[in-house]
């Protein structure tokens, strides 16, 4: 005999399932913005060790910029200082000179999602982060979280308000465009640590110096809020590198290490 299908238990189960998910992360460790290398490996290194982690990305598809190596040809390269952190999550990568490795994008990517996910990362797609939390405790102002709508509603422009996602640290890993520094600069007056006070903008390519600048650039710029990936690449002003990833997944995992010693 069949076993039975209702559609009305599939629908409860779905709604149900997460609703669940989504009350347990209004309040987290961290929230990251942004789902590519940066925020994946940050994510990955905080939930492994034990903390609650939400991860919220625009798009359906996670994982940013890696899917398409360069120029859509789906290899990407990656020198001796981040090969540990390929090992660390199993990616398989061939030599193909001193200092240079190669992996297939495709499988770099759906790896580091998949192992962030299981070591427990909660992702949110489709969430679009407008905005940040910003209070004043004390006398000295901290982020403490973001705001966020569905990406549909913005890109239907629709008048409809959005939700709060309070955390203890707030990461931008939303690459290039450093999406929630700008707002919070922009939004507050407030001035970040970095070589203007505010987001200077990436400068041109030169990968060997952009790559260092990316993981020194890497940093609580202010208090409960931490850039990494591209995003702390132009926060800080530091040279683009294109499509060489060492430095995109050594800075997730030093976002990581600062949260990490805050939360502690
Ligand atoms: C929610 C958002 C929002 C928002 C954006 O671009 P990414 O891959 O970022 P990184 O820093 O992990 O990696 C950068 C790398 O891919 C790259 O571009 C390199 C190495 N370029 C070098 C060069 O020279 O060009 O991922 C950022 C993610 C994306 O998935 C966006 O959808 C997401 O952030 N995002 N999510 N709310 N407001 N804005």
């Amino acid at each position: 005999m069949d076993l039975e299908l209702d559609e009305k238990v599939i629908s409860r189960a779905i709604i149900e399932r997460y609703m669940e998910k989504l009350l347990d992360h209004i309040e987290s460790d961290c929230v990251i913005v942004g789902g590519g290398p940066a925020g994946l490996v940050c994510g990955y290194f905080l939930a492994r060790d034990g903390y609650k982690v939400s991860l919220l990305d625009k798009k359906l598809s996670v994982g940013g910029g890696m899917w398409g190596g360069a120029m859509m040809f789906n290899e990407i390269v990656v020198q001796e200082d981040g090969r540990q952190i390929l090992d660390e999550f199993g990616i398989r990568y061939r030599n193909y000179a001193d200092n240079y490795y190669t992996a297939d994008s495709v499988e770099a990517i759906t790896t580091l999602i998949s192992k962030a996910v299981k070591a427990g990362v909660t992702i949110f797609n489709g969430f679009e982060v407008e905005d940040v939390v910003l209070k004043e405790r004390e006398g000295a102002y901290r982020v403490e979280g973001v705001v966020v709508n569905w990406s549909t509603v913005n890109m239907a422009h629709l008048p409809v308000d959005p939700i709060v996602m309070n955390a203890r640290y707030t990461i931008d890993a939303t690459g290039h465009d450093a999406i929630v520094a700008t707002t919070l600069v922009r939004k507050s007056g407030i001035r970040i640590d970095s070589p203007t006070g505010g987001v200077v903008g990436e400068k041109p390519m030169w990968a060997q110096v952009g790559e260092k600048g990316t993981v020194d650039c890497t940093k609580e710029v202010f208090s409960g809020f931490v850039v990494c990936g591209m995003a702390a690449n132009a926060v800080g002003g530091a040279h683009r590198m294109g499509p060489i990833f060492g430095g995109m997944l050594n800075s997730g995992r030093k976002a990581a290490t600062l949260v990490s010693n805050g939360l502690r």
